[in-house]
């Protein structure tokens, strides 16, 4: 498959995808989430892949929607079209997906980092809900996300005043899981997903799909749903595996990748 607006690469069982506009600081336009959702849709259905990052440049992951292509839009085509309804294929993604910020993670680019499953970011991050200068609010689930992650005060703030917060506020607030030295980020990140995708696949999947039911249902049913997935995996070969492999003072090789 060929891209124009991302560069996508296999590293072994990795799945890598670069957003790649570099003109416009990988500003997401149309054409770019179209190939995103190709790629994530490749990644999903090809079963030697068992972990994806998403990454931008040093400068930028990407500095929000293209706010020249949206600039002339106007009220009934953006709500008939449904504008930007087809831009969370990330949230949809089964596999684990972690995002790699380095550099501005701004309005939509902060929100789609947040569609990950989780964010390693570069000293050099900087996150922000910049829509409110523009006229507009975040459209793509930031009000939502951001508050579940840094809680109501800072997400408040920050969608209010457009203010940025660098990595070290963003780990502290819990918005990213670590912070990563310039320049090794992109080789953590696949490190990292290279150390899930050799996990039990079907433990992995349910694992991230019990975490998201956190930020869905309540205690009682979320831990009531996680109870069942957990009884359900008694039933995988990969369950006797690793439990054997503790015993026996081994590495698991898991069957289910
Ligand atoms: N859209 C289009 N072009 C952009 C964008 C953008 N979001 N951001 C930067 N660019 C372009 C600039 O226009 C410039 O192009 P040119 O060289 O042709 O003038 C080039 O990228 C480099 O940018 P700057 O010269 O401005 O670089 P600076 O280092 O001076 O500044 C900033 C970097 C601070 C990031 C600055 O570019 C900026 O403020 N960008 C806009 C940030 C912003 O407001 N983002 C929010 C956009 S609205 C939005 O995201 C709505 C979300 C909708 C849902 C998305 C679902 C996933």
């Amino acid at each position: 498959m060929t891209y124009e607006t991302i560069i996508v690469e296999k590293r072994g069982r990795v799945g890598l995808i670069v957003l790649n506009r570099p003109e416009s600081l990988n500003a997401l336009n149309e054409a770019m989430m179209v190939e995103l959702g190709r790629a994530l849709d490749a990644f999903e259905s090809e079963a030697n892949i068992g972990c994806i990052v998403i990454t931008g440049s040093e400068r930028a992951f990407a500095a929000g929607a293209d706010i020249k292509e949206m600039q002339g839009k106007v009220f009934p085509a953006t709500y008939r079209d449904d504008f930007i309804g087809n831009w969370d294929r990330v949230t949809r993604t089964r596999k684990p997906v972690i995002a790699a910020v380095s550099g501005y993670a701004l309005g939509g680019g902060c929100e789609l980092a947040m569609m990950c499953d989780f964010i390693l970011a570069s000293p050099t991050a900087k996150f922000g809900q910049p829509e409110i200068t523009l006229g507009i609010i975040p459209g793509a689930g930031g009000t939502q996300r951001l508050t579940h992650a840094v809680g109501k005060a800072k997400a408040m703030e920050m969608c209010l005043t457009g203010r940025n917060m660098d990595a070290e506020e963003a780990e502290r607030a819990g918005l990213v899981s670590r912070i990563v030295a310039s320049g090794d980020l992109v080789e953590e990140a696949i490190r990292t997903a290279e150390k899930i995708a050799d996990m039990s696949m079907p433990a992995v999947m349910m694992a991230k799909e019990s975490v998201n039911n956190a930020q869905e249902m309540s205690l009682t049913a979320g831990t009531r749903t996680e109870r069942r997935l957990f009884h359900s995996l008694f039933a995988t070969a990969d369950q006797k595996e690793g439990m054997a492999a503790f015993a026996e003072k081994r590495s698991p090789q898991f069957k289910h990748k």
